[in-house]
């Protein structure tokens, strides 16, 4: 088989050059891992100022009557904090680590449009920057992430920093187009020969329904945008009921993004899972076509549940009906992807290193996470608890619980491959436990404020209504995250100077990209590979067992 030997040297060092001609060369970029880096790079930083306005909102809850911010800065806390963990944050980590390893685990060169890819990190990164301007024109916007009407009309929003918003976040959308547009390319263009499409990692499969899922979720969202900037600009009337648009139109527009988004937050994160949990179990990964099928079915389903979010706008028995019927179903094929994780590690030979610890951490809460939803769902409970802290405890449950702790399990599992060097599993496991403890109490505290009847989005409460020793406990769980963050980011600096060498491929696993050199070369492989199976490195490392002869 003609894959790229493995080589010895696990870390180029290259010459010493001036820092003006290093931010040239990262700045002018189109090597996808650059542009992958960046991406993540922009996510870490964006991750500490959305957290920092989380700390302050719990500051204010801490207590009943408390006043340590004002109350339209809490508003703004709230809007910017949604707004740049999903925009900022969420999507550019995902569409980061897709970038950096699709090509890699294709056997590819670079993606399909390299300069289109330069230019979405760019737009993500600007549109960004241009949601926070909003803060120069006196505070940003006080709408909420999902920017309810008639709250975004110009009576009741009046500076421009709605209008900021809306923009930013369509040149934002820009770039997680192009994105999609390119890992479908790379995809379905690109692969080594012998590669069928049956044949790729895992990770691959998720990132290419992803992609689909962003065609479909993001344009929509782009268009209320705009009609949102002619309503509040050019005198249009979408969305102002009073004369006779219609502010429910806004919430579907805005849902049928928002649903199938939070899944383009979570399919990336089922393929690192199941990149991780055979490489730390030793096995296969068990059903792989079901799990291909269940990942397109998500895509297909999530398109059709978004008014699960709008039971109570009074949506008529039928709809109703409808949209609890098609929000359970998408649990038939979550709940197949998840025996088929359970079912890989059965009997395996199971290694807790900190990769392996994160897909554990994601397996029991994303668990949690999905019954909350299955239980807001349905509607009748829905009626009680929509817009309460319930739904902040199930959506954190999922997006923290999911999305987060999957993402620091790639984190720690292709660290090794970016840099050359191994991250500390010492301070891995620390950040680990604190992260998950830390956790649970915010986030487990919220569900029961929430039965209690806390809305969300409040500035304060009286003392009298039994919430603040729940509130106690969520801020007291915020605070002691802290430090987990504060010791990833010391793990990531100090690895990357004094880390253990990492070599080709620390933990002994079976795609592509572990066949080349870490850091890779910025062709990525001397030799284009060929590949027989979906584990081509173990047929390299056994050839007298090889994989395809049973696939
Ligand atoms: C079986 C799976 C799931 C079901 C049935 C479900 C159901 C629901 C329902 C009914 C709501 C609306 C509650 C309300 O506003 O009254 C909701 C909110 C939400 N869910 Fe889920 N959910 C599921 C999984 C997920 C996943 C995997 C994610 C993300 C990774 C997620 C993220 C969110 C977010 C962000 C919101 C709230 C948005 C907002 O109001 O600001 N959910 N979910
Ligand atoms: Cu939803």
């Amino acid at each position: 088989m003609a894959i790229a030997e493995p080589r010895s040297e696990t870390r180029v060092e290259p010459a010493r050059r001036s820092w003006t001609a290093v931010l040239h060369d990262w700045v002018t970029t189109v090597d996808h891992k650059k542009i992958g880096i960046m991406y993540v790079l922009m996510a870490i930083v964006f991750l500490v100022i959305g957290g920092i306005e989380a700390i302050l909102m719990r500051l204010q809850l801490f207590y009943p009557r408390n006043t340590v911010i004002d109350p339209d800065l809490f508003n703004q806390l709230f809007t910017m904090h949604g707004t740049t963990m999903v925009f900022m944050v969420g999507m550019p980590i995902l569409i980061g680590m897709g970038n950096y390893l699709v090509p890699l685990m294709i056997g590819a060169r670079d993606m399909a449009f390299p300069r289109m890819n330069a230019m979405g990190f760019w737009a993500t990164l600007f549109g960004g920057l241009l949601v926070y301007s909003s803060f120069l024109t006196g505070g940003a916007p006080a709408i909420g992430w999902y920017a309810l009407s008639p709250l975004t009309a110009h009576v009741f929003a009046r500076s421009a920093a709605t209008d900021l918003w809306a923009l930013g976040l369509v040149v934002n959308g820009v770039g997680t187009i192009s994105g999609g547009v390119n890992f479908v390319a790379t995809i379905l263009g690109m692969r080594a020969p012998g590669m069928e499409l049956r044949k790729v990692p895992f990770f691959v499969w998720t990132i290419l329904w992803t992609a689909i899922e962003i065609l479909f979720a993001i344009p929509p969202l782009t268009a209320a945008l705009i009609m949102l900037l002619l309503d509040r600009n050019l005198g249009s009337h979408f969305f102002d009921p009073q004369t006779r648009g219609s502010a429910i139109l806004w919430q579907h527009m805005f849902w049928f993004f928002g649903h199938p988004e939070v899944y383009i937050l979570i399919l990336p994160v089922f393929g690192i899972i199941s990149e991780i949990i055979p490489v730390f179990s030793r096995k296969v990964l068990f059903g792989y076509e079901f799990m291909a099928a269940a990942t397109a079915a998500i895509t297909f389903i999530s398109l059709g549940v978004w008014a699960h979010h709008m039971f109570t706008v009074g949506l008529g028995r039928f709809e109703n009906l409808f949209f609890i019927a098609s929000s359970l179903l998408v649990s038939v094929p979550t709940g197949i992807k998840f025996f088929n994780w359970l079912a890989t590690m059965y009997g395996g030979r199971i290694r807790f290193a900190s990769p392996m610890l994160y897909a554990f951490g994601f397996l029991s809460m994303f668990l949690i996470g999905g019954l909350t939803g299955i239980m807001l769902a349905a509607a009748p409970f829905d009626f009680q608890l929509n817009d309460s802290y319930f739904v902040v405890g199930h959506f954190h449950w999922v997006l923290i619980g999911g999305t987060l702790f999957g993402t620091l399990g790639g984190i720690h599992y292709w660290y090794p491959k970016v840099t050359g060097r191994m991250l500390s599993e010492r301070i891995a496991k620390w950040q680990f436990w604190i992260l998950y403890i830390g956790f649970f109490m915010t986030f487990g505290a919220m569900h029961i404020s929430g039965v209690l009847g806390m809305p969300r989005r409040i500035y304060t409460y009286d003392a009298d209504r039994g919430w603040t020793i729940w509130n106690q406990l969520t801020t007291i769980g915020g605070l002691i995250q802290v430090p987990s963050f504060l010791l990833l980011i010391v793990n990531l600096t100090w690895s990357y100077w004094f880390g253990e060498p990492a070599g080709d491929d620390p933990w002994n696993a079976w795609t592509l990209e572990w066949s080349t050199t870490s850091p890779p070369p910025a062709y990525n492989f001397e030799q284009v590979p060929v590949v027989r199976s979906r584990r081509p490195l173990w047929d390299l490392k056994h050839p007298d067992d090889p994989d395809w002869k049973y696939e």
